[in-house]
């Protein structure tokens, strides 16, 4: 890391930087005249207006030719009422009572920075000094927040905790908890950030294409880093070719209704019975190809043995499959001949493994594919994730978290059980982990009263944390729950560098400061770094360094030939992607010669039975691909009392919370509150119209949502996506409703084995009321009670 720079050079970027600072923001901030300027964000990269110091519209940056709502939002975005605009500390807790039970109760007190900072250092000396640096635990997993290379706030806050002496960190995520801690003894990775087969590939040789638990049309709306749209551009130029679609869901998504796909509706939860049903046909009939299981396969026959059910005695052939997901024996066998043909690319994102049992999916899709003998060829195979798809030159260098020095881990997903059992020992991943005693909290770019499982179980957990510091943008109800708040400015008001990098053409975007700092907002940066000071390690934080300064950093570890003044005028520059990766295709080396080319796995081959695994001895994980019937699913027990499944999927004009408070909501919200989708023939049933106001409740806690009508979903399985700001009907009291429509407080937070310990909130069972009483009107977007202080 070339970290420390001449006095010269430090003197020039200095110079450069009040260049940069003008060209940017200065002349429309000193509201003398109308200026754009272009920007990048997870949403897109953009042209922003200013006019008198404000920004007054977002367009799409005419680089990219494609033009969504939530590009067109940013403006709202960041002149927010919800925006919180001065340092903040809960009452009780400014005052020394704590009073935890009044967090999301009781009023804020305005309090000037010095006061706040002061405080922040204060409580995180005594956390460290009373219960040592593993008290300490940092929400933000891989955290969504922003796209910039430099201000990610989990990056900035684990750097911080780091040189305070370490944190309790978190390990994989929500996202692919199950498949990425399973795959890598599969197929030798996680596959989610692995290249995959390139599009001009599937172009050229698929023919059908399987779009299995996969949205690509409202998933790849948005982007790790500044997206360019090209995936989606090329799943619409698919359909142009004539490809056609074949959607395995509860749901009949965006993607499949865009693209016209057939509909193959499974049972929520239920797609490794399929699977399975599916490779006992292949093997029944002879139709599955021995050669690749004998070539490139180990495990194949301890598998049968379950397979046929010489194990348990029961045969997992197509009848019993069809019995568990509900698709029919006729249109199984239909499906397993299409997907013999090498024309048929089995595509899969994340939705159907975030279930009890999350990892027998991936296992299991895997072993069918094996058994297609498609793998490795350019128009067939499976593609995990839609594909990282080679990256065209060096990408930015992105600033380091450093080292964790107190080392204690948990998965990401655990949250809530840790906060609830301090000292627990719990199986991971041929590991043990024994959860800490957690006394503060620290959250930066990510909003866990939406994004965790089980709400009411995590306030419940809450209660039992002694701080909670929040950087916000926006009164989240994650801001509202916690005691110290610091305003963090949007990147539009900031200067970054950021990348397209999942994509087929790179870019590198400068995310130029476009407005002055709203408020009294100050980036997490320099909040991190002014408590580092109280605490003696600020030198260390920024290593003497501006923004500005890594941001150029950051660009200089592209080598790209352009100086970076002229690409910070300029705003991106479009790289030009290897003719090679467009050639490529998934795992063909490994099958053109799987003795040079071994996969990453124990045995080198995909692990049809895994050997390593089943030494963990996990009666949840065996060595092979299993079906274990879930707690909560349609053909279970609990269906009788709690008769609907509620899958709680990724919304199309939100990231997740993120845009939830935005007029944006006009769009989709009923009643002010976040939509259940319901089947007209269950809503028949449940007397329940369009527009009437329903609870949805089960024996975790009760929300309260608009009614939307639809036959894209299932009998019997109901939607409401993740991500609506949680509002309290009665704030402070255990278990009440929450009257915006958060499917979280319904979801389990039961892990999906003990292999992964990942998310499975859609193995979740609900019933259904329809609310003829008046309800109170949603409070999400109310900020709370600010009063001003002297201090
Ligand atoms: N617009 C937008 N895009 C996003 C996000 C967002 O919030 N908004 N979030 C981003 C994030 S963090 C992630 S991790 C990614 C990927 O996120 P994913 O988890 O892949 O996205 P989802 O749409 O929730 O799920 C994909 C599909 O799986 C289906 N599904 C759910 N349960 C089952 C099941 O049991 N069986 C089958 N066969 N299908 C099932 C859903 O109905 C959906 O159509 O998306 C990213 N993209
Ligand atoms: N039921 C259910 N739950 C789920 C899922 C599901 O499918 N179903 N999906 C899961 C998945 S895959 C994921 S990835 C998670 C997502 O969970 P999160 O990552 O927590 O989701 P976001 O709502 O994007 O939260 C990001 C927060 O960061 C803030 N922020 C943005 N930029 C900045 C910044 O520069 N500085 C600071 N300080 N803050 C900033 C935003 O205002 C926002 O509150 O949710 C998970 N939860
Ligand atoms: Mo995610």
């Amino acid at each position: 890391m070339k970290d420390n720079i001449s006095r010269r050079e430090l003197m020039r970027m200095a110079a450069m930087v009040s260049l940069y600072s003008a060209f940017s923001a200065d002349d429309a901030l000193a509201g003398h005249h109308e200026e754009t300027i272009s920007h990048g964000t997870h949403f897109g990269p953009v042209n922003a207006t200013v006019k008198n110091g404000k920004l007054v519209s977002t367009t799409p940056h005419p680089a990219i030719s494609m033009d969504t709502d939530m590009m067109r939002s940013l403006a709202d975005y960041v002149n927010s009422p919800n925006r919180i605009k001065t340092p903040c500390v809960r009452k009780s807790f400014l005052e020394g009572r704590r009073q935890n039970e009044l967090r999301g109760v009781e009023d804020f007190v305005s309090v000037s920075w010095q006061t706040a900072l002061d405080l922040a250092a204060e409580k995180l000396l005594e956390a460290k000094q009373k219960w040592g640096n593993e008290s300490i635990f940092r929400t933000s997993f891989a955290g969504w927040s922003q796209a910039g290379a430099i201000n990610r706030p989990n990056t900035l806050q684990g750097r911080f905790l780091g040189l305070f002496g370490g944190f309790t960190d978190t390990i994989s995520d929500y996202s692919a908890g199950a498949s990425s801690q399973l795959m890598p003894y599969i197929l030798g990775s996680a596959e989610i950030y692995s290249k995959q087969t390139s599009y001009e590939m599937i172009a050229a040789n698929t023919k059908t294409i399987v779009l299995w638990g996969m949205d690509p049309l409202k998933s790849f709306l948005i982007d790790v880093g500044v997206p360019d749209f090209s995936r989606i551009k090329w799943f619409q130029r698919f359909k142009r070719l004539g490809i056609k679609f074949i959607c395995i869901d509860p749901v009949y998504n965006d993607t499949a209704k865009e693209l016209g796909a057939e509909w193959i509706p499974v049972r929520p939860g239920t797609d490794t019975a399929m699977i399975l049903g599916m490779c006992h046909y292949l093997y029944t009939t002879g139709k599955y190809s021995k050669s690749f299981i004998d070539k490139y396969t180990v495990g194949f026959s301890m598998f049968l043995d379950y397979l046929l059910g010489k194990e348990d005695g029961i045969p997992k052939n197509l009848a019993w499959a069809e019995k568990i997901c509900g698709v029919s024996v006729k249109r199984l066998v239909e499906l397993t001949e299409t997907l013999r043909s090498d024309k048929t690319l089995i595509g899969s994102l994340y939705g159907p493994q975030r279930i009890e049992h999350g990892e027998q999916y991936h296992w299991s899709l895997v072993t069918l594919a094996s058994m297609l003998g498609n793998i490795g060829k350019p128009g067939s195979g499976i593609n995990f994730g839609g594909g990282l798809l080679g990256v065209a030159g060096k990408l930015p260098r992105r600033l380091s978290q450093g080292r964790n020095p107190a080392r204690t881990i948990i998965p990401a997903s655990r949250m809530g059980e840790m906060l609830m059992n301090p000292g627990r020992t719990i199986d991971f991943n041929g590991t043990k982990i024994t959860y800490p005693d957690v006394k503060l909290i620290y959250n930066m770019g990510a909003n866990s009263m939406t994004h965790h499982q089980d709400i009411n179980t995590l306030i419940a957990g809450l209660r039992k944390v002694d701080t909670m510091i929040t950087h916000e943008i926006v009164w989240t109800p994650w801001a509202k729950f916690s005691d110290i708040v610091f305003p963090s400015t949007t990147s539009f008001e900031r200067n970054d560098i950021g990348f397209s990098f999942v994509s087929n053409v790179t870019y590198l975007w400068a995310l130029r400061q476009v407005v002055k700092p709203m408020y009294e907002s100050k980036d997490d940066y320099w909040i991190l770094a002014q408590i580092a000071k109280r605490l003696g390690f600020e030198k260390k934080f920024t290593m003497g360094k501006s923004v500005m300064e890594w941001v150029k950093w950051s660009y200089e570890g592209t080598g790209n030939n352009l100086p970076f003044d002229k690409f910070w005028k300029v705003g991106h520059i479009k790289l030009t992607q290897k003719p090679e990766d467009k050639k490529y295709v998934r795992f063909e080396d490994f099958i053109k010669n799987p003795n040079t080319n071994p996969l990453f796995t124990p045995s080198g081959k995909i692990e049809i039975h895994c050997e390593k695994i089943s030494s963990y001895g996990y009666s949840d994980c065996l060595g092979h691909p299993t079906w274990y019937e879930p707690q909560e699913w349609l053909g279970g027990k609990m269906a009788k009392k709690h008769r609907f499944h509620l899958i709680s999927i990724h919304p199309k004009y939100r990231l997740h919370s993120q845009m939830d408070n935005l007029p944006l909501g006009k769009k989709y919200k009923v009643n002010g509150r976040e939509p259940v989708v319901i089947n007209p023939a269950d809503a028949k049933m449940l007397g329940i119209s369009d527009g009437d106001n329903v609870e949805v409740y089960n024996d975790r806690g009760a929300i309260i949502c608009g009614a939307v009508l639809s036959k894209r979903v299932m009998r019997n399985v109901v939607r409401v996506d993740e991500g609506a700001w949680y509002a309290p009907e009665k704030p402070g009291v255990p278990g009440t409703r929450c009257i915006s429509g958060n499917p979280n407080v319904l979801t389990s937070d039961k892990p999906t084995s003990r292999l992964a310990q990942a998310c499975s909130a859609h193995s979740c069972l609900v019933s259904l009321r329809k609310l003829t009483e008046k309800v109170k009107d949603n409070t999400a977007y109310d900020n709370p009670v600010v009063v001003n202080s002297k201090l």
